[in-house]
């Protein structure tokens, strides 16, 4: 035991009217929602890198957070995995995420790396087998090491490439050896910051084969569960390859992948990309690579990715919509890929922002789920399309502009425009959130 968290206790769900500042108010895991416990819907899932291993600088200034397993060492290294099960304990949730960079120290070679890797992995499995949460999904971290400065698989060097796939290989048989249910690739540096040096179509080419490596030994290694890749637009890059969901889907038909990799999908990504966090996951739901979420939100001002934990319940309502509507997640999960502000330095803010998110989160899901039920949305959407039930109509889409051409005439066919009703639906969403 550390003790960073001193007295804070675990905290339980204790209604709506609950005056404590530690409790969940929405979140009961145990309450059935559309025939499934609320913790099994919304698989939360905390994000080591952002609680754990990030100092609290940002582009002006440097570190805020005193913690006292800052540093490099092993002994350290363990301490952090102490508090962080500490927290999961406060908080209940059922699974984590991690980099291999969050979890171990960096060695003086790729060998040392492994090695502190290994122990500490193996540590957390006896942390996990003693009553700790799942693994959501392990990843590697790619971006941070100045080696990765001009990308990892896409680095113009073959020397990156190979540490890279060595690395991802290591981090793989690490999801695999604590159970981890999904295996992510967010290409940070994946992309370019001038075409002057770029070879774009080389790069893309190596992304591919990569992506494809990593599938191949997902299959040897006996991996069930699913490989997701994160889009992002920019930032790091000033362009990334993997933009948004659609230009993703379209890469993954290019190397022959899209029954092999699914979508892992950030809110803030989203926002950066130029669209809703509903939109890239009703796009992911209709290609069939809906896998997982990462919650969290960007300041809308500012336009960086500036991963805040939620906190608007018609934002995440419209977002777990998509999820329901598409059948819930399955391997995924929601991962708070969210931080705390630099200023908030006491372990108590960091319990607070996790309690508040995941309150928020079930707040939304609750609404969403009792929507779909309601068939408030739905059944106004079938009435917009109900056209298309018709033989007649359904009989254009085997013909040709000649049989529509044909049947315009034929029919004295002269469409009248009806309303969307926007302002109504808006209406109904509002009555639920
Ligand atoms: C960065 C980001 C990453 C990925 C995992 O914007 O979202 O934390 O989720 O590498
Ligand atoms: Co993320």
């Amino acid at each position: 035991m550390t003790d960073f968290f001193r007295d804070i206790a675990p905290v339980r769900f204790e209604g709506a009217d609950s005056t404590s500042e530690l409790a969940y108010r929405h979140y009961d895991p145990d309450e059935m929602i559309m025939g499934k416990r609320l913790e099994d819907h919304l698989r939360f899932g905390v994000a080591w890198w952002h609680s754990f291993a990030w100092p609290g600088g940002d582009p002006f200034g440097g570190q805020t957070l005193e913690r006292p397993w800052f540093g490099d060492t092993m002994d350290l290294a363990r301490m952090k995995a102490d508090v962080a099960f500490e927290l999961f304990a406060i908080l209940g949730q059922p699974f984590f995420c991690f980099h291999d960079l969050d979890i171990r120290p960096e060695g003086a070679s790729f060998a040392e790396s492994t090695r502190n890797f290994e122990a500490i992995v193996d540590y957390i499995g006896e942390k996990m087998a003693a009553g700790g949460p799942d693994l959501l999904w392990g990843t590697a971290n790619l971006f941070t090491h100045k080696r990765f400065m001009s990308g990892a698989a896409t680095n113009p060097d073959p020397d990156v490439f190979a540490y890279s796939a060595a690395t991802v290989k290591s981090c793989m048989d690490a999801t695999h050896k604590l159970g981890g249910q999904n295996y992510v690739l967010w290409g940070g540096r994946e992309g370019y910051e001038t075409l002057l040096n770029t070879d774009l179509k080389r790069e893309r080419d190596h992304a591919g084969r990569f992506l494809q490596m990593v599938v191949e030994y997902k299959h040897k290694i006996g991996f069930d569960g699913a490989i997701l890749v994160e889009p992002k637009p920019q930032e790091p890059s000033k362009h990334q390859y993997d933009y948004d969901v659609a230009t993703v889907y379209g890469f993954l038909k290019e190397f022959g992948l899209e029954k092999e990799v699914q979508m892992n999908i950030e809110q803030g990504h989203a926002i950066l990309a130029g669209h809703s966090f509903e939109h890239e996951l009703g796009m992911a739901a209709s290609l069939g690579i809906l896998g997982s979420i990462d919650m969290n939100r960007n300041d809308y001002q500012s336009g960086w990715d500036t991963d805040q934990f939620p906190n608007n319940v018609p934002e995440v309502a419209l977002a777990y919509y998509e999820v329901l509507k598409a059948g819930g997640f399955t391997t995924g999960g929601t991962n708070f890929d969210a931080k705390i502000r630099r200023q908030s330095l006491d372990p108590v803010d960091l319990v607070a922002a996790h309690v508040g998110a995941m309150d928020i989160c079930a707040r939304g899901f609750k609404a969403a789920a009792k929507m779909l039920e309601d068939g408030a949305l739905e059944d106004a959407r079938a009435a917009r399309y109900a056209g298309w039930d018709s033989d007649a109509a359904q009989s254009m889409l085997s013909g040709g502009l000649e049989a529509c051409f044909d049947r315009v005439i034929a029919d004295g066919i002269a469409p009248e425009p009806r309303s969307g009703q926007q302002e109504r639906l808006e209406n109904i969403v509002n009555r639920y959130v």
